[in-house]
């Protein structure tokens, strides 16, 4: 069995990687550019952009592999209709869901803080989903595309460590899914945040799943391919 050298031991990959699949989670303007959401909430934005590089290059080696690249967004529609009270409400942010931004309505579908950043523009044959929640199964048809491609087995990346990444990451590993998250792929706004994410994770025996680095995922599966 081929593995990949991870926390807390080596992440066995599937028989055959097209049972792998790579996860982006809400890499969108709205939290990784100035006048979006994240920046309304006062948080300074550069830390979750110096990720981008290492997403590039995992997103290169999985797409010259041919593997399923799922990307996700964390959005509402423009009536808030899939936005509970107690997620507009909370807080005391001085924008919230739904209010006008320099991007646009913020983390509205469709607007153009909404879009994924340039840099990981999806393909047209790649999946996107739209999900109201900070999970990515919550109200969302990825059970079932992942259920389609005989996925078993995710590579894990996004924003923000601590919400909507380990929100999906327990989500699928209750799902079933052997899970790996890719270190330098993940930011938070609070970098002790996203450290205490990591070793919450793959504490206990990988009691959610495993963690690595790019070079050490794109090594092995450039070797396995
Ligand atoms: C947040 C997310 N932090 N994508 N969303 O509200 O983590």
């Amino acid at each position: 069995m081929s593995t990949i050298p991870a926390l807390p031991y080596d992440y066995p990959l599937p028989d055959s990687l097209a049972h792998l699949a790579l996860m982006i989670i809400d890499m969108q303007r709205d939290f990784l550019e100035p006048g979006g959401f994240g920046d309304a909430l006062g948080n300074d934005v550069t830390q979750l952009q110096a990720i981008v590089p290492q997403i590039e290059t995992l997103l290169r080696t999985c797409r010259d592999l041919n593997l399923l690249v799922i990307h996700t967004q964390e959005c509402h529609a423009s009536d808030l209709s899939d936005c509970p009270a107690a997620k507009l409400n909370r807080g005391d942010a001085k924008l919230r869901i739904g209010d006008r931004s320099a991007m646009g309505r913020i983390l509205v579908r469709g607007e153009p803080g909404n879009a994924i950043i340039p840099a990981l523009t999806p393909r047209p044959n790649e999946v996107v989903i739209q999900k109201p929640g900070k999970g990515a199964f919550y109200s969302t048809p990825l059970s079932s595309i992942l259920q389609e491609h005989n996925i078993t087995h995710l590579l894990i990346t996004g924003v923000t460590t601590e919400v909507c990444v380990q929100s999906t990451m327990r989500e699928a590993n209750d799902r079933g899914y052997e899970c790996l998250l890719v270190e330098d792929c993940t930011a938070s706004y609070f970098p002790a945040f996203k450290a205490a994410t990591i070793q919450m994770l793959r504490a206990q025996g990988g009691i959610i799943g495993w963690t690595s680095t790019t070079d050490k995922v794109c090594q092995k599966l450039l070797k396995t391919s």
